[in-house]
This record gives C-alpha cells, sequence and structure tokens, in this order.
C-alpha cells in the first residue's frame, strides 16, 4: 500500500510502532521494520548512552529504516536529541511535549521528524515548525494521553494540516485501520497490540495481563496531575485515584508513579506496577509475531476497502 507516509519513510505498509518506554526496544523496532512497517526505539525514561546502545542493536538486526521516540518529559532528552544525529537514525517521532527546539537540528541532519500530537493547534504549530508529517493520537491509547478521540481528533487534524497524519489511540486490528484511512489518515500508530508481540521483551504477566483485559478495563489516573495516563486497573491505579480523590499533592502522586511502569514491564508486577494499555485491549486474544500482527492488519483492511461497506 503507498501512501505519502510510505514515500516519506521507504517503508512498505503504512504502519508505525508506538515509542512506548520500557517495551520499544531494539528487539521489537528491529522485527516491525524487518516486517515492513516501521519500528521504534522508545527512549522513554532512559539515559542518553542506554538509547544509544539501543539504536547500535537494532542497526546489527535490520538494515531497513526504524526510528527513535524522545519523550520529551526525559531529563536528558537533549543529549538523546543529538544521539539520533550523531548515530544517523533516520526517523524521529517525539511525546508529551513541543520538540521546536531540537528541530532546526534534526531537519539539517535530514531526518524526518513526526511529533505526536493531541489537538489540531498542536498539530498547526508543528506543521510550521517544519515537521514531516503528525501522529493525531487520541485518549484511547495507553500512556499518557490527551483529551479527544481518534474519531473526532483526526479528521480535524487532517484538516488543518498539509502534511500526513498518522492515526493512533484505538486502532488494533485492519479494521481500525480501514476506519482511520476513512478519516483522512495516511497511516496508523500501533501500539498496545505489539506489547503482546512474541519479539516483544515485556514480562509474561504484563502479556498475560493484557491478554485476559476486556473494553472497560482501563482506567486514566493522574487528571490532577495535568499528566493523564491510561493503564489496566490493578492496585496501583486503584491506589493512586484514592490519593488523587483525597487531593494529594503532585509530589506525592508521582513519587508513586515513578517507576511503576518498569515495575510491571520489567519485573512483572501488574499489581503495583503500572499497566499501561489502550482502550483496544479487550482485541488482543494471543502472542503473535510482528510480521503476521502487521500481515493480518493489512489483509484484513484490503478486504474492507475492497469490499466497501456494502451501502448504496
Ligand atoms: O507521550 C505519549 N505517551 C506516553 S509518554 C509516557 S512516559 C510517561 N509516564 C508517566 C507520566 C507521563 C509520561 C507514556 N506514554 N504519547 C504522545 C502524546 N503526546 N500524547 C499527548 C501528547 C502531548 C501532550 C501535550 C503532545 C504535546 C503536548 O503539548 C504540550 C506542549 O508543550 O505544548
Amino acid at each position: 500500500m503507498k501512501t505519502r507516509v510510505t514515500e516519506l519513510l521507504g517503508i512498505e505498509y503504512p504502519i508505525i510502532q508506538g515509542g512506548m518506554a520500557w517495551v520499544a526496544e531494539h528487539s521489537l523496532a528491529s522485527a516491525v521494520s524487518e516486517a515492513g512497517g516501521l519500528g521504534l526505539i522508545g527512549a522513554g525514561g532512559a539515559p542518553a548512552s542506554f538509547v544509544r546502545e539501543e539504536i547500535r542493536k537494532a542497526k546489527e538486526r535490520t538494515g531497513k529504516p526504524f526510528g527513535v521516540n524522545v519523550m520529551l518529559m526525559n531529563p536528558e532528552a537533549d543529549e538523546i536529541a543529538r544521539v539520533i544525529v550523531e548515530e544517523g537514525v533516520k526517523v524521529v517521532t517525539t511525546g508529551a511535549g513541543n520538540p521546536a527546539k531540537y528541530m532546526a537540528m534534526w531537519k539539517e541532519a535530514g531526518i524526518r521528524v513526526i511529533p505526536v500530537v493531541a489537538s489540531s493547534a498542536m498539530a498547526k504549530m508543528m506543521e510550521r515548525a517544519g515537521a514531516d508529517a503528525v501522529v493525531a493520537e487520541g485518549m484511547e491509547s495507553g500512556g499518557h494521553i490527551g483529551s479527544l478521540t481518534t474519531m473526532a481528533l483526526v479528521p480535524q487534524v487532517v484538516d488543518m494540516v498539509g502534511i500526513p497524519v498518522i492515526a493512533a489511540g484505538g486502532i488494533g486490528d485492519g479494521r481500525g485501520f480501514a476506519a482511520a484511512l476513512m478519516l483522512g489518515a495516511e497511516a496508523v500508530q500501533i501500539g498496545t497490540r505489539f506489547v503482546v508481540a512474541k519479539e516483544s521483551v515485556v514480562h509474561a504477566n504484563y502479556k498475560e495481563k493484557l491478554i485476559k483485559a476486556k473494553d472497560i478495563d482501563s482506567e486514566v489516573t493522574g487528571m490532577s496531575t495535568g499528566h493523564p495516563v491510561r493503564s489496566l486497573r490493578n492496585h496501583m491505579t486503584r491506589e493512586y485515584l484514592r490519593l488523587e480523590k483525597e487531593g494529594a499533592g503532585f509530589e506525592e502522586l508521582e513519587k508513586l508513579g515513578l517507576g511503576a511502569l518498569r515495575k510491571a514491564v520489567v519485573e512483572g508486577d501488574v499489581i503495583n506496577g503500572t499497566v499501561m494499555a489502550g482502550q483496544i485491549a479487550g482485541l488482543i486474544s494471543r502472542e503473535q509475531t510482528c510480521k503476521e500482527i502487521i500481515e493480518e492488519m493489512m489483509e484484513q483492511a484490503y478486504e474492507l476497502l475492497k469490499k466497501g461497506n456494502g451501502y448504496e
């Protein structure tokens, strides 16, 4: 399938993998790229030296393009931005902030820059700053989210900018993929479904919790701190929401959240850790390779697009 996004990135299918902190490391990223999508290494809260190592490991595993996601709240974001240039990474996506101050450096290095946005105003600002495309991410997504749904956000962003739009949030199969194209997107970003990929190194407990989850099993914490985060309901989210309701301060809440994602992803503590996941968790029923996930999504979408909807 050819779109402006496949052309821009030199990839076979218009599917990019979410830059998930702790989850999106070199094995997942290289597997997605090898399968014809765009794999991403998620820098998350990691130090710049770790990101450099991950980039080098990904290069050993794939000759195809892959990218790095910079989580802009990372205290080492400045260094990571430079590492990306030094290591010759071809594509950057950013999240949780405004990447304007890195734009000139990245563009000069010939890097494709794709900020994740949660509003049409932010999308316009990024286009003016020189972005090559934007990811419009709805609040169905896992992790740090904005307030609009994908259904409402994507067409409004499409109308606001001339650069290609990549839809994210609540997309987990070929139906969501086809729907995103109907909204005017030219690619999709998939997070949650890749968390349970065979090549994903997250703890087995995390994958099991995701596979068991139903549509209503995610919860949004952190509304009061201004950093809303979607994750699967557990002891951690209940405790967090209780403290928020009691009016706990920013510092106490941040302390509770700090390191909680690592606890779930790496240690497999899905009771006290943060199990970030999107609302489509209920769609996911088994572990598959990245190649199987991508090919199944593409086939399902082709079938739907060919058939139309059956209405006259
Ligand atoms: O960034 C994400 N998703 C994330 S980041 C993350 S790590 C984290 N963990 C705990 C607390 C906070 C973060 C987990 N998941 N998605 C992309 C995204 N970006 N969603 C929303 C935004 C966003 C929000 C505000 C982008 C720009 C923005 O503008 C702020 C500004 O500075 O104008």
